[in-house]
């Protein structure tokens, strides 16, 4: 019989994020980011690159849509600058300009049959923010991200239906917040960050991070009215300002998760195994689902760990999300190490008969196509959620360095995407995974990040000079996929 779950449409696209395409960092009215600060600063990026230009995607959106057309693409997934609506942070001062630039974004991908899925905080935290009560590690954060994200969705939620609150919390809590590598490069305690998790900040602005997704989901589910300008439940809507009211829409936070095999059969690895993945993979849905850390965080961190008050815990589980946004890239073996606190285990990207996982450009980047099919099979078991990938994609070995008919023939990440897709696919038809949806990361290469333009992601590759476009191999292979799989199920 077929499984009830492949009859829901499945999404396939691919992903973006402002800071790492837009560009236009000082036009259209843009305020400062934490990210343009930190790009700034010497020795924190890649040869002190930066996201000033990056991709100019703010300038050749209209060229881009054509591109995504010709791939057949038919879902774009792409984060909103909050600083270019709002560039102080709070939402009293909406720039014109910043909403103009979204409006025509909108239209076009309308126009164009695309479906836009929209990221409302991929990093790019106001500096204002960051300068005023320290963002994340503050509770006013909460309320602020909640305005904003109300905002957002007055604004656009006439013409965008996916949205996700916030990127990853595991990676620019601990990365912003704890080792410093990311921006706000906060490291309160060098010597201690060194050494582990032993600030408190990353935790605060984990703690944070929840609530304002909450918010930012409570204040989605009231909706508002088109005509009347309130915030209101839909059915009030139609009632009191006979308005026409924003249809319905998802939600979702993202969240970057890795695979943590056993190294080998035995129980103690198998049991070393799972308390990696719940360490890491269910440090913000075990929160979002079950309403608390999960056990194995809680053991290492103990008072360090805000809790949640018993109010709090309810507004969380009362504002359910609709969908795990999965964004997942590599995984390694575990073992267990008694003499290595706190998890008591090891990794290692070797296998116990051998086999040593491929590196990809990135350090922390090791092809392991199937740890997705088994991650998606313990996400399914444990929480029995809708999935959808909103990332997974991989920098090919030396294409910052080689030339670019070498790059455009991309077949490492071809494979990779080949390999990674089959066990998508084979979770969802085979282990009864309710995977709904799956998105390449990038459509364009662009800022990576503390990589600066060093790691090339895109299925397009972009020259960083003249600007201009080629697709990858990957580009065309994923293409005819793209457009056989935007409406109906792939299984
Ligand atoms: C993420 C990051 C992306 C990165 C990608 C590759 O959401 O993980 O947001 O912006 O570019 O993960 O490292």
């Amino acid at each position: 019989a077929v499984p009830a779950a492949s009859k829901a449409p499945f999404f396939l696209g691919s992903a973006t994020a402002a800071y790492q395409v837009e560009g236009a960092a000082a036009e259209g009215g843009r305020g400062p980011s934490i990210w343009d600060t930190f790009s700034h600063l010497p020795g924190k990026t890649h040869e002190g690159d930066t996201g000033d230009r990056a991709d100019d995607f703010y300038h050749r959106w209209a060229n881009d849509i054509a591109l995504m057309r010709s791939l057949g693409l038919r879902n774009f997934r792409l984060s909103l600058s909050w600083t270019r609506l709002f560039p102080n942070g709070t939402v009293g001062d909406l720039n014109p300009e910043g909403v103009a630039f979204y409006d025509g974004l909108f239209d076009a991908l309308r126009a164009a049959c695309i479906e836009p899925w929209v990221t409302l905080y991929h990093w790019d935290l106001p500096q204002a923010l960051q300068d005023e009560y320290g963002g994340w590690v503050d509770e006013r954060i909460v309320e602020d991200f909640a305005a904003y994200a109300q905002a957002a969705f007055d604004l656009f939620g006439d013409r965008v239906k996916y949205w996700f609150t916030l990127n990853e919390p595991e990676t620019f809590c601990p990365l912003g917040y704890e080792t410093g590598t990311f921006a706000p490069g906060r490291c309160s305690d060098r010597t201690r960050c060194l050494e582990g998790n032993s600030s408190t900040e990353p935790h605060l602005c984990a703690y944070h991070a929840v609530l304002a997704h909450a918010a930012a989901v409570s204040a989605f589910r009231q909706g508002f009215c088109r005509s009347c300008g309130q915030a209101c439940s839909l059915e009030a809507c139609s009632l009191e300002c006979a308005g026409e009211s924003v249809p319905g829409g998802q939600i979702g936070m993202t969240n970057a998760i890795g695979w943590a095999a056993p190294y080998t059969g035995s129980a103690e690895d198998v049991a070393a195994a799972e308390r990696q993945q719940s360490f890491t993979g269910a440090w913000f849905l075990d929160p979002l689902y079950r309403g608390d850390w999960p056990a194995e965080r809680k053991a290492v961190y103990g008072d360090l760990l805000p809790s949640f008050t018993p109010e709090q815990r309810r507004f969380i589980l009362d504002n359910p999300q609709d969908f795990i946004a999965l964004q997942h890239y590599t995984g390694n073996y575990v073992y267990q190490n008694a003499t290595n606190p706190p998890l008591l285990l090891s990794s290692t990207t070797k296998s116990s008969d051998g086999y040593q996982l491929p590196q990809a450009d990135s350090p922390w980047l090791f092809v392991f196509p199937k740890a997705l099919r088994s991650l998606l099979g313990w996400l399914h078991r444990r929480y029995g959620a809708p999935i959808i990938i909103t990332e997974n994609g991989v920098s090919a070995p030396g294409e910052a360095s080689k030339p670019v008919l070498e790059v455009l023939c991309d077949q490492f990440r071809l494979s990779y995407f080949q390999q990674y897709i089959s066990n998508a696919t084979a979770a969802k038809r085979d282990d009864g995974v309710d995977l709904r949806g799956y998105f390449a990361w990038s459509l364009l290469d662009n800022f990576e990040w503390a990589d600066g333009y060093s790691k090339r992601f895109g299925i397009t590759y972009v020259d960083f000079d003249s600007l201009a476009r080629y697709y990858k191999a990957s580009a065309m292979w994923l293409s005819s996929w793209f457009g056989m799989g935007a409406v109906t199920s792939a299984a």
